[in-house]
């Protein structure tokens, strides 16, 4: 069913307790935790609990929970101090645009210059 936690899924196993993370903040639909690869002094993924494998599914299926992510970037954004200097938000969605994990995130980087076109 739409929504449900998948066995082979690195961030439903997040969501779970089951793989550690250094969870940043999380709230009754989304989790915040930083990127272990991270490719900016601030790089903090806010995901959906549920699963859905990008972005797109997830606003077809539950465009308030999108609402949720990018209010917690937000959240995320001020708690990192990085709302004045700026920082991005980036739902790389399929494998072409650098997507490795199918389970939705939004990536928030900031604390350093941000260059565009992005890469
Ligand atoms: O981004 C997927 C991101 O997920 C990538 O920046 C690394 C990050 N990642 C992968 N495994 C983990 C764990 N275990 N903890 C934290 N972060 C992780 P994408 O847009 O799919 O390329």
């Amino acid at each position: 069913m739409a929504g449900e936690p998948q066995a082979d899924c690195l961030f439903c196993k997040i969501v779970a307790g089951e793989v550690p993370a250094t969870i940043v903040r999380e709230t009754a639909t989304t989790v915040a935790f930083r990127d272990i690869n991270p490719q900016a002094p601030t790089h903090v993924l806010v995901i959906p609990k549920a699963h859905y494998p990008n972005a797109a599914s997830l606003a077809a299926a539950e465009p308030q929970v999108i609402a949720d992510i990018l209010g917690e970037s937000r959240e995320v954004a001020a708690a990192e101090q990085v709302e004045d200097t700026g920082y991005r938000v980036v739902f790389n969605t399929g494998a072409g645009a650098g997507q490795t994990v199918f389970h939705a995130h939004l990536h928030v980087l900031g604390g350093r210059g941000l260059q565009w076109p992005p890469g």
